[in-house]
């Protein structure tokens, strides 16, 4: 079914049992293509690690993880160095978790994870909207010759659904052919977040939507532990009422990527990142 590594410890409250759970987490230890800093492999474990740090019980929502079934599966085994093959395992693992009807948090891993995983959506989702949330536009058509890399996801994501059901946000960071290429080619809103998804919101009514967040859309000073920082982000509570306000849309998966713990200081980018998929689950899953 699933090729999963072994995990160390599942995500706060989570389940053992896949067949029980309507929601499910899913860890994807790739930083083969990245441009600066890798350490993104380290990601999902640590997020899972960090967890037991944070509480069941959101304030922010008044509910508990303890009244949600969700199953998380430990890190997906990728042939480490193996970017075709890896994204081959990972397209697969989503169109499984698609057959099986079930909502993911996908975690990263590098960007280019996101890529595999929006082609299965857009496969088996018609009309699909992506919100994408970064620094950076990950625009480039190659980034040192190669079309798989971190910095080209959603450029693929553009090609495959057409850059008109692409909507970036809090972009600050890119080339000038980037910069052109959204200009004509996507909704991209320059380094705002909350006040253009607002907008966005209204405008996609029940449309199914993907969400691929980057945590380095986030300040360094609040998420210093990935790889590629970019300096002028959101704030930590910004991103978190995104996540927030997004409960009214109608999502069908997610991922949160570019995690990376060796660059991390006090886990606090991982802790961001455990809170952003409690509040993920409480707020696009039904309790049990
Ligand atoms: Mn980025």
């Amino acid at each position: 079914m699933y090729e999963f590594l072994e995990k160390i410890t599942g995500f706060i409250s989570s389940t053992e049992i896949y067949e029980e759970a309507d929601t499910v987490i899913i860890g994807i230890p790739m930083d083969f293509t990245v441009s600066y800093r890798p350490g993104t492999r380290m990601g999902p474990q640590q997020i899972r690690t960090v967890s037991y740090g944070i509480e069941e019980y959101s304030f922010y929502c008044n509910k508990d993880l303890r009244d949600y079934s969700f199953f998380d599966g430990g890190d997906l085994a990728l042939p480490f160095g193996n970017v075709t093959r890896s994204i081959e395992i990972i397209e697969k693992t989503a169109k499984k978790v698609i057959q099986d009807k079930k909502f993911a948090i996908y975690l990263g891993g590098e960007h280019l994870v996101s890529w595999p995983l929006i082609k299965a959506y857009a496969e088996n989702f018609s009309n699909l909207a992506i919100l994408h949330f970064d620094a950076h536009a990950d625009l480039r058509e190659n980034y040192a010759g190669e079309s798989n890399s971190h910095a080209t996801v959603i450029r693929k994501v553009c090609e495959k659904i057409g850059g008109q059901n692409v909507y970036q946000f809090g972009i600050r960071s890119g080339d000038k052919e980037e910069y052109d290429y959204a200009i004509k080619n996507t909704n991209m809103y320059v380094n705002e977040v909350l006040d253009p998804l607002r907008k966005v919101i209204k405008l996609l009514g029940q449309r199914p939507v993907y969400i691929t967040l980057d945590i380095d859309i986030v300040d360094p000073a609040y998420a210093p532990g990935t790889g590629t920082p970019e300096p002028g982000g959101c704030t930590s509570q910004e991103i978190l009422r995104a996540i927030l306000e997004m409960n009214t849309l109608n999502i069908v998966g997610m991922d949160i990527v570019e995690v990376s713990p060796p660059n991390d200081h006090s886990d606090r980018t991982a802790l961001l990142a455990a809170k952003l998929v409690r509040e993920a689950i409480l707020s696009y899953t039904k309790p049990r």
